[in-house]
């Protein structure tokens, strides 16, 4: 029942027909026992809140598709690394464990992460995984060259909105040199140095006042001495700025090719480095990158710590890994306005992409969109409700609406001063990307993701 291979918008339809079940269905129906996922059965239990929506999405492989935007993104960066030591993975599951997700990389107990309210879980132990380093640890363990890039499609919970969606794609890259190839650190240090210097040299105006590490706020780990900390992190920082630049050089000449004359983009890219914090890599940064007058966060990366290495039975080897976000960067390099777009099964998105050619996005069509408000005292006593979590009315307009609702954006919230009561004031704006919608279509959705806010979280509606 949950894992149809109906594609998205049908389900949209036979939801508005039957929209009383469709209810049912989100909030009171008792939960399958079990559900399928690839051909793979799971177990439900207290912790599955995957939703059919977000289920629709594994094994759409967007990743794998040469002509769409995101393949092209893949292939662009794939293609720029080749003959430099590294092998390329794309086909790994999205269904984990929590041991690879989290444990095997140090994710401590109560590390957000690991939460209900933004991790989509099958149940207690399996989980779509959170990001790509959920196989840092295979690909460790049999990955035959001393580098490796994993691309693949990764899901949270999240806010809605054109730049947020609950799955989006990662790229991650990792290298290693194991000492046991050296006959002592002097010859390992003069090889990594060796390897520094082979990688092309980018006109990028980069910025960096982060030191190699630093003891209180961004430290080293005692099993590597200073200067392979020190070339290791060069390395790592030299291969992301090559990455970076490869991308939005391709992203300029597009936009000069699709007409626009805006000064940016006869300016050389510029880009900054920050301290970062991720428990399997230490030291750790993200680099940001100047791109219309803001900082684009795209990509988290460190120095791999040893007990990820030793955990995947490597020892004595020293490395980097780093994790970069698709999408955004494909929504610049393509001129794609909204992320759902990504997602549409329209021919008129599909057909206007090209394996290998970075090409500017040309608008179809443009629909109105209307907004509706949820306004809602919380319960006083939380006794026999779960608690509300802002991600949890995301995904109750998520299983509703679907990609028809454009974005949710908590608008107001205050407390009485004399009853101590909580409203909240969540606006929704509803949006197609493909047609019209009439107010009786809008009205009906709004009105069964306000019931069941009410069944399943006791707000009182106002
Ligand atoms: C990570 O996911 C780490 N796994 C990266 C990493 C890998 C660090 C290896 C160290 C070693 P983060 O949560 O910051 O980190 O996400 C990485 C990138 O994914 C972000 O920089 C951003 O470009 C992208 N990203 C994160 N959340 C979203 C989202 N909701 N929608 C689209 N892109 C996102
Ligand atoms: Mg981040």
């Amino acid at each position: 029942m949950i894992a149809t291979k109906l594609p998205i918008n049908v389900i949209c339809l036979a939801k508005r027909n039957v929209f009383a079940t469709a209810l049912r269905t989100v909030s009171t129906q008792a939960k399958p026992t079990e559900i399928k996922v690839q051909d793979q059965t799971f177990k439900t239990d207290d912790w599955t809140n995957a939703t059919p929506r977000i289920l629709e999405l594994v094994g759409r492989d967007l990743h794998k598709d040469p002509n769409h935007p995101i393949g092209i993104l893949r292939d662009l960066i794939e293609t720029r690394f080749q003959n430099m030591g590294y092998t390329f993975y794309g086909d790994f599951k999205p269904v984990v464990s929590v041991y690879e997700n989290f444990d095997v990389l140090g994710f401590p107990a109560d590390h957000p992460g690991r939460s209900k309210s933004d991790t989509y879980y099958l149940n207690k132990d399996t989980l779509l995984r959170t990001h790509t380093s959920a196989h840092e640890h295979e690909c460790f363990v049999k990955c035959p060259t001393e580098g490796y890039f994993i691309c693949g499609d990764v899901y949270r919970r999240d806010e809605i909105d054109r730049t947020h969606y609950p799955a989006f794609h990662q790229l991650e890259g990792a290298r290693t040199w194991s000492r046991n190839n050296f006959e002592n650190e002097e010859q390992m240090l003069t090889k990594i140095q060796q390897d520094i210097d082979a990688i092309p040299k980018t006109e990028i105006v980069v910025s960096d006042t982060t030191p190699p590490f630093d003891p209180e706020t961004n430290p080293k780990q005692s099993y590597m001495t200073d200067k392979e900390t020190a070339l290791v992190g060069q390395h790592l920082k030299r291969t992301i700025e090559l990455l970076v630049n490869e991308v939005f050089n391709e992203a300029k000449k597009s936009a000069k090719l699709a007409g626009s004359t805006e000064e940016y983009l006869n300016e050389p890219l510029k880009v900054r480095w920050v301290e970062a914090y991720f428990p399997w890599t230490a030291p750790s940064w993200e680099i940001e990158v100047w791109w219309k007058g803001e900082w684009l966060e795209c990509c988290g990366c460190g120095v791999v710590r040893e007990q990820v290495l030793t955990n995947s039975g490597i020892k004595d080897t020293i490395g980097w890994a780093f994790g970069i976000g698709l999408d955004r960067i494909a929504m610049l390099l393509f001129g794609i306005p909204d992320i759902r777009l990504f997602w549409t099964l329209d021919e008129r998105f599909k057909s206007q992409f090209k394996e290998k050619t970075i090409s500017t996005f040309k608008p179809y069509s443009k629909y109105p969109g209307t907004t509706r408000d949820i306004s809602f005292w919380l319960p006083e006593s939380k006794e026999g409700f779960t608690e509300l979590h802002e991600n949890d009315l995301m995904e109750i307009v998520r299983e509703t609406a679907g990609d028809l609702a454009e974005s949710v954006k908590l608008i107001d919230e205050f407390t009485h001063p004399k009853t101590n009561k909580k409203s909240q004031c969540y606006r929704v704006n509803y949006q197609s990307m493909d047609r019209s919608l009439t107010n009786d279509e809008v009205n009906s959705l709004h009105d069964a993701s306000r019931s069941i806010l009410a069944e399943t979280y006791g707000v009182h509606l106002r």
